[in-house]
């Protein structure tokens, strides 16, 4: 266990919502004392409790309620992890409403005796990922994240922050057990034999001459050890198409709860490496070989642009920066090493999500065999390629290119 838990905490159920309601002024707004409630638990992600309740007369009043279980719901109570996820989150939610509130879900409350957040629910938006794996365009995305990124990466960075605050900030979200997941998870467990991999069997030789490979092993460990020791930037720490709500006109980002102070690369990354698994995954998904080109276009042209969004609107970050020297060759310097450990981050995102226990529908979704199998190796094969070339990466182009000439080798 991790520190005690508060006397006042219970994991609430779809009956025990309503009640719960009642006791938040903060909602008074939302819903009235009249109003009949209704509640379902829609939780698809790997950690928490995800409520989201209605008035039944009129549906369009509604919130979230997400609240943290002492342990990975995944797996069970037999792995631990601390409920504090909740006030990161909380807090996370806060800073980028202050920064990017277009992006932001709205947070009414944090109760931190529950561990729990509520929040605006997104009716009119879906989960990215389940977009894209239908082959919807998002046509503002690339805008949107590009923009989501500069600003909660730059003006959380000692670029902006004053020295004291920044230091301030880092010990807020100080995220241990978090950050431990993600270490094991995406920079450590894909690379040797352990009982959490979870690729199936078809994959295997792949797996064996990736689990070898000690060139690509060293990259990974020089990644695992900038990811752990960096705090370049409050990131959001999970920034996967199943953390973003999309419509044809907006973008949210949700759930920073593994939110610290880490590598700016490693949400740029999360973004690039999404996309490019999804990338892969078209490659069986979409048989029509013009369809096809067409949905890999649009994302390898948005993998460009969220680069250069990112960049474009990182310049006013720059103008607001107190550097030393050579202010024009610094500001090159860095955005390069960003984009370098971006395509490094990136990835390492993938092949934890093809190799590792917490896999992606956008592969693992592919019902027939021989078909996820030609997905993931492609997957595998562009990461193996951008992990290796990363230190020579000027160019976002660079990345496409790599994506274009990868194929599957299964
Ligand atoms: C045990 S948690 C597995 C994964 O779920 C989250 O979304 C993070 O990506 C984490 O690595
Ligand atoms: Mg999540």
């Amino acid at each position: 266990m991790f520190g005690d838990i508060s006397p006042r905490y219970h994991p609430l159920t779809p009956e025990t919502v309503p009640a719960y309601i009642r006791t938040r002024k903060e909602l008074e707004a939302v819903f009235r004392p009249e109003d009949a409630l209704e509640a379902v638990e829609v939780g698809d992600g790997n950690l928490n409790l995800v409520f989201k309740v209605w008035a039944k007369a009129d549906p369009r009043r509604t919130v979230v309620l997400k609240q943290a279980l002492p342990y990975v719901r995944l797996v069970g109570d037999s792995w631990p992890l601390p409920t504090d996820r909740a006030r990161i989150e909380a807090q996370a939610l806060e800073i980028h409403g202050r920064l990017v509130p277009q992006h932001t879900p709205r947070v009414y409350f944090y109760d931190a005796d529950m561990y729990l957040v509520c929040m605006q629910n997104l009716i009119d938006h879906i989960i990215m990922r389940k977009g894209l794996i239908q082959g919807i365009k998002y046509p503002h995305f690339a805008e949107h994240i590009g923009l989501f990124m500069a600003r909660t990466l730059g003006m959380t960075s000692d670029l902006v922050l004053d020295y004291r605050a920044k230091k301030v900030e880092v010990a807020r979200f100080i995220n241990p057990e978090l950050c431990k997941i993600t270490e094991d998870l995406i920079f450590t467990e894909p690379y040797r034999q352990t009982e959490r991999n979870r690729f199936h069997a078809e994959l295997e030789p792949q797996v064996v001459a990736l689990q070898a490979d000690t060139g690509l092993h060293l990259e990974v460990a020089q990644l695992k050890e900038k990811f752990m020791t960096q705090a370049q930037a409050l990131v959001h720490g999970d920034l996967h198409t199943g953390s973003i709500m999309v419509n044809q006109t907006d973008t949210y980002v949700i759930d920073p709860e593994f939110a610290y102070y880490g590598p700016m690369g490693f949400d740029v990354g999360a973004v690039i490496g999404n996309l490019l698994l999804n990338y892969a995954a078209h490659e069986v998904r979409t048989t029509d070989p013009e369809k096809r080109a067409d949905f890999r276009t649009y994302l390898t042209d948005t993998i460009i642009q969220v680069w250069q969004v990112f960049v474009r609107e990182f310049q006013p970050i720059w103008d607001r920066a107190d550097v030393i020297d050579m202010p024009r060759l610094y500001q090159q310097d860095y955005m390069r090493r960003v984009l370098q450990d971006t395509v490094g981050f990136g990835a390492c995102k993938m092949m934890r999500r093809v190799i590792g226990l917490a896999g992606v529908e956008d592969i693992r979704g592919i019902e027939s065999v021989k078909d996820r199998t030609t997905a993931a190796s492609l997957a595998l094969n562009i990461a193996v390629s951008m992990v290796k070339a990363r230190h020579h990466i000027t160019r976002i182009e660079e990345v496409v290119e790599m994506a274009t000439a990868a194929r599957p080798s299964m």
